[in-house]
Order: structure tokens, then sequence, then C-alpha cells
């Protein structure tokens, strides 16, 4: 049990530990404080959405396993669960919409017709909450889908479609981003990719460059809108090859100036995205991330506190780029309480970066510098019996949410009081 009344003195004994190796918690805390965490909104309702009729997931490569009763099935629900998620964390985030999760108000509206008024009611719930929002095409869960292409389809109609729709998505984020004061990041992914190998990639690949050159034509203020690109190895149905491949995006944003989005589960098992990072920023301003969890593929699994995501925050605060670094989340989850998945995974990712944001960093540099490899290894193994956590528990009680397993009775009485009651899993 947590015993809250000890933390504040537990936090003055880790801070003079800290301060042993020269680190000052308070900082570390203060810098934790200014990384918003931009809430992927599909974790609530298994990547469903709000069209009418509903948009059922396919033809995306990416599939929801599980039947855990709560599911949101309204836009209220989901704002519901998102305030909930929000209020059972440290700091501020934000929320990062699909262009399926509109508030079509009953009304059937084709994706290539989507219009900012469609998304008024979330921007005007972002300010109330004093958020900033962030956003996503929405090009897979759709008939014009179903064949495996979209941006780069060899059916000139099914392009342009979905060239529209990606327009249209810019246009919105832009307004995000004007009314509500913060830059929204409007991230393309796309499912494009064949199941076995093709003969021809070089044409998806020319349709697809094509098709992003006349996407973004139309120049939006960077205060406004930032443009981001997300590659991928491989999907379901996409095994043999993704036409958005990692060595597409990066040509693409490298030469045009966008962002890249580095999704932990869209790489080889054994492929660290940790060490692209500093690879990624000599070439290209700003990274989004997708912090995931791939078992053994991309399975969208909460994100947990592992080595991937500690190397990937250890990296951006090494490099010093947090400036340079939007943090996302991107997984689904439909097996446990979906809160419970939001919190368990948003509160990893808080802590891989306060993990990384408490090291000696100066200590560690000048061993290097100086060859003294093995006390470099040593002191990086010290680091991991160093008390984080507490450091992490007194962050919690500063914003007056619950402490360590506290969350999880919050979570419990969310589920009776409020999941509960919201009848079967369509
Ligand atoms: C899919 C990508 C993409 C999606 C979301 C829903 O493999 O990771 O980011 O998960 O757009
Ligand atoms: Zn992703």
């Amino acid at each position: 049990m947590i015993n809250r009344k000890s933390i504040e003195a537990e936090y003055k004994l880790a801070k003079d530990q800290y301060a042993g190796f020269g680190v000052d918690t308070d900082e570390a805390l203060s810098r934790l404080d200014k990384i918003n965490i931009s809430l992927h909104c599909w974790q609530a309702d298994d990547v469903g959405g709000f069209e009418i009729p509903d948009a059922i997931l396919n033809g995306g490569g990416i599939q929801v396993t599980g039947n855990h009763h709560g599911k949101a099935n309204t836009i209220s629900q989901l704002r519901s669960d998102i305030e909930k998620v929000m209020k059972l964390l440290p700091g501020r985030q934000r929320l990062n919409l699909h262009a399926i999760y509109g508030d079509f108000k009953g009304d059937k509206i084709e994706r290539d017709q989507i219009e900012i008024k469609h998304f008024q009611s979330w921007i005007d719930w972002a300010k109330k909450l004093g958020i900033g929002m962030d956003f996503n095409p929405t090009c897979f869960s759709h008939p014009f889908a179903n064949d495996g292409f979209t941006l780069s389809s060899k059916d000139e109609k099914i392009r342009n479609f979905w060239i529209e729709h990606v327009k249209r998505t810019r246009k919105i984020a832009a307004e995000m981003g004007r009314q509500l004061g913060t830059p929204a990041v409007n991230n393309i992914w796309i499912p494009d990719g064949s199941k076995d190998t093709p003969v021809d990639r070089y044409t998806h690949r020319t349709l697809l460059k094509e098709s992003l050159d006349e996407i973004f034509r139309e120049e939006y203020p960077k205060k406004y809108l930032k443009d981001s690109l997300e590659s991928k190895l491989f999907g379901i149905g996409s095994e043999s090859m993704v036409v958005g491949s990692h060595e597409f995006y990066l040509g693409y944003a490298v030469k045009n100036n966008k962002l890249i989005c580095l999704d932990n589960g869209h790489f080889h098992p054994t492929e660290q995205i940790g060490d692209k990072i500093s690879s990624l920023l000599q070439f290209i301003d700003e990274l989004l991330l997708h912090i995931s969890r791939g078992v053994r593929w991309d399975s969208d699994h909460v994100v947990i506190f592992n080595d991937e995501v500690q190397l990937i925050a250890q990296e951006i605060v090494r490099a010093n780029a947090l400036n340079r670094v939007r943090i996302g989340l991107d997984y689904f989850d439909a097996s446990i309480n979906r809160i419970g998945a939001y919190v368990v995974g948003a509160r990893a990712a808080q802590l891989a970066f306060l993990y990384a944001l408490l090291e000696p960093i100066g200590i560690l540099k000048d061993f290097e510098e100086n060859e003294k490899y093995f006390e470099r290894l040593a002191f990086l193994e010290l680091l991991k019996t160093m008390p984080y956590g507490t450091v992490y528990n007194y962050y919690c009680l500063m914003n007056n949410v619950p402490v360590g397993e506290e969350y999880i009775d919050e979570i419990k009485k969310y589920e009776v009081e409020i999941l509960n009651k919201r009848g079967k899993i369509n």
C-alpha cells in the first residue's frame, strides 16, 4: 500500500541520493512536466470511430483483439473516458484524433467531404480542457481501402478520393492548431502494400510520391500545422511489401522538410528505433513518436517500461532534443479495461522519460570520452536501482493525481460506475 504521508520524506532521500551524482530531481521533474503526451483516441473504442454507418476496422493491416466490456460507443463516452485518463495522469497531455472520430451528428459524411465543422466540438472540448490536439487522416476501414492500396492505388478514382481526404485533414488540423494556439501534427499513415511478392513496387512508390506532392501543394503556417509521415515494415495482408517504407518516407521527409513518425512496432523486431533518433535529427527538424509495444509483430500491445522505450527516451534526452520530438502513443488492446490500458501506457512512457532525465549525463559522457568503459557500464547498471519510482510518486502527489497503485482502484471504480453500464460491445 502506498503511504501518501511518507512520499515527501522518501522524495527528500531520493533527491539527496541523486544529488550525489550531480542530478537535480526538481529540475528533472520540471522538464518532465513540459512533456505533453498525445493520447490516441483510438484505444477507447478499438479504432471504431463515429462514422455513419460504423467503420469496421479492416483494409488497414491492423487488428484489434479482445472483447472487454465498456468500449466507448459515442463521442460523449469517449470524451468522458479521455477526461478520466487525464485525471489519472500527472502533467498535461494532448488529444490525438483520427478523422473517423468526427462529430457527424448522424449524417453520412464521406471522407472526401469532411470539414472543420465536423471537428469543431472536439476543438471546443480541447479548449475547455486547455489541451492541444493532433490529427490523422483515416485511410483504412473503408471500401476504397479494401484492395490494399489508397494513395498509391493504380486506380485514379481511388487515389483522388484519398488525396482529397488527406488534403482536408491538413486543413482541419491547421485550424485545430490555430484555434488551440499550439501546432497540430497531422500524421499520415496508409496501409498500402501487398500480401504476396509484387513485381512492380516502383510504380506504387511513384504514385505515392505524386499523391503526397499533390497533398502538400497547399502550404500552412508551421505554427498551426506540422505534417508527419509514418512508415511500416509490414502489416496483416501487406506482409511482402509496404509502399510507405522507412526509406521511402525518410527520403521524402528529408527532401520536403516533413516530420518522420517513428512507431516502434513498425520495424524488425530486433531493430531499436532509439538508435535511429540521433541519425534522423541530423537531417530532419522534428520527429513524432508513436510509442507502442510489438509482441512478435506490430501487435500494438500496451506500452510498458521496457528497454526499448527507455532507449528511445534516453536517446532524446541525451541528444538534448526534447523540443524536437513530439510524443504520442499508439496501441489498442480490447482485452483489458481500456482506461487502464491508457494509464499504464502513458505512465510507462512518462517514467521512461523521467528515468532518462535523471541520468547523470555529465558523468557518463566523461567516462566515455576517457574510454572508461567499465565505469560507464557499471554506472548504467547502478542507475537501475536508483529511486526513480519515488521521484515519479512525488510528481503524482504534487499533481494531485493517484500515486502508485491508487490509480487501479480509481479505474475499478470507473468500471463499476460507468463502463459496466454501457451495455454489450457491438
Ligand atoms: C498502423 C499505424 C497507425 C495506426 C493509427 C490508428 O500500423 O501504427 O499509426 O495505428 O493510425
Ligand atoms: Zn502508429
